[in-house]
């Protein structure tokens, strides 16, 4: 009989007790450590995923691991019956480190994303006038903003949407980077109370936008009256090497005082997953008052939004980003990674592009959208101590933690174009 490895044991169990809607990697994680994972054998790899962009700051950070351990003997959970000592540090640290008048907070990106729609629509019907239940929300195709039935509802993924119905009204769909199609929808319709966006499109396959697109959209917003809500769960906290990718090209080397021209401020901001370095789950979304105060007490909460943990947390992993300038890094080692990757491109049958901002990147195989040469690479390159994984069909997203190294970087393009190279026709 042959003899279970701990990963096919701990793979079986799985399987046998559980909801079957992922297919991951057949590897089984059990430490982590800045850049570097573990396996159940013991087999390290380079972390090339980052838990989709919410381990910015590397697996395990001390210090935000000191913080989590620190606050976890003291409180953990008041509920908003009740104040706590850590939520109005944590809310004027978060205005005070985004640009923002207010905040709320809350748990998972998808909850932030609904918790936004809710706020858009109420200040279309209070501060816009607009018919009661018409406000509509501008959308782009190719979306993604979490797994809720609102959510989904505006998904043009089937896999995403199909047989969750009844969907959600209130969604006008628009192709993503088509400044034209924002234009001639708000002149259209004149109940939209928002435009949600991406500012690259991450799980569609890391679609970075023209380099006006954010700025005309915000010019459009702004003359027709409707709030630009950008969706940062996933681009946001340095990733993109800016503070946040709707910084766009803005010379201030990640963490400035919006002075720059380039700055494309949303009216609605929202934020997750590094918020807390991947260590709890956090989100946040930020607005100035005019938009925020149409919240009142008993309309909108959540058990465990601005719990002291959460609180706690996230201040010191938004430190990390900055004490550690990894905005920066990413930024450096983003330029990097793509010169590198467009030289192996030059010479190569099977990679088509490479394309994406600071640390957040993809490259593109030729193969279709049904092919598994992605998978494959991804199996092979699993092999090759690296972990990464297809977005969608034929293309792989690779976003290691911002606290890598140049040499580990180097690295890692070693161990990505050799294995490439296994798959050359
Ligand atoms: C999964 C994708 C990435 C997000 C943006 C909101 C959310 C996400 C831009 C919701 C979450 C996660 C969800 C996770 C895998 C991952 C993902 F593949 F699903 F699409 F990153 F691209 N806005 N993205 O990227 O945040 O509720 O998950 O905290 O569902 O498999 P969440």
């Amino acid at each position: 009989m042959e003899v279970q490895t701990d990963s096919q044991a701990f793979i079986a169990i799985e399987h046998k007790h559980g909801a079957h809607d992922y297919h991951p990697l057949p590897v089984v994680l059990e430490r982590g450590e800045g850049v570097f994972l573990w396996d159940v054998e013991g087999n390290k790899y380079y972390d090339f995923l980052s838990a989709y962009s919410a381990v910015n700051q590397g697996h395990c950070h001390p210090r935000i691991i000191r913080v989590l351990k620190a606050q976890a003997e003291q409180l953990t959970l008041t509920s908003r019956a009740f104040h706590n000592n850590r939520l109005g540090p944590y809310m004027k640290f978060m205005t005070n480190y985004f640009g923002f008048e207010r905040m709320l907070p809350s748990n998972t990106g998808a909850e932030a994303v609904e918790a936004a729609i809710k706020i858009t629509r109420k200040w279309g019907y209070t501060r816009k006038n607009l018919p009661e239940n018409q406000a509509q929300i501008i959308v782009c195709k190719q979306n993604f903003h979490g797994r809720t039935s609102t959510i989904i509802s505006f998904s043009s993924d089937p896999g995403s949407k199909n047989h969750f119905g009844p969907h959600a009204p209130g969604f006008l769909p628009i192709p993503y980077n088509d400044i034209e199609a924002l234009r001639n929808t708000l002149a259209a319709h004149p109940n939209v109370a928002g435009f949600l966006v991406e500012p690259i499109q991450g799980e569609a396959g890391v679609y970075t936008p023209d380099s006006d697109f954010l700025a005309q959209a915000r010019a459009l917003c702004s003359e027709y009256n409707v709030l630009m809500i950008a969706d940062e769960i996933q681009t946001g906290i340095g990733r993109t090497g800016s503070l946040l990718a709707v910084c766009g090209n803005c010379s201030c080397e990640g963490h400035c005082e919006r002075q720059e021209a380039t700055y494309v401020r949303p009216d609605i901001l929202i934020l997750g997953k590094a918020l807390s370095g991947g260590t709890y789950p956090v989100s946040a979304i930020l607005a100035d008052s005019a938009v925020m105060d149409v919240l009142q007490p008993g309309q909108h909460g959540s058990t465990f939004g601005g719990n002291p943990m959460a609180c706690a947390i996230a201040m010191e992993a938004l430190s990390v980003i900055r004490d550690e300038k990894l905005t920066q890094n990413a930024r450096k080692l983003g330029k990097q990674f793509r010169a590198a990757m467009n030289a192996y491109i030059a010479q190569s049958t099977i990679v088509r592009l490479v394309r994406g901002k600071g640390l957040l990147n993809a490259i593109v195989i030729d193969d279709s959208e049904e092919g598994d040469t992605a998978w494959n690479i991804c199996l092979a390159l699993k092999e090759n101590g690296l972990l990464a994984k297809p977005t969608h069909g034929n293309i792989i997203r690779f976003a290691p933690p911002l606290v890598m190294t140049e040499a580990q970087l180097n690295d890692c393009i070693h161990i990505i174009t050799s294995t490439l190279q296994q798959f050359e026709k």
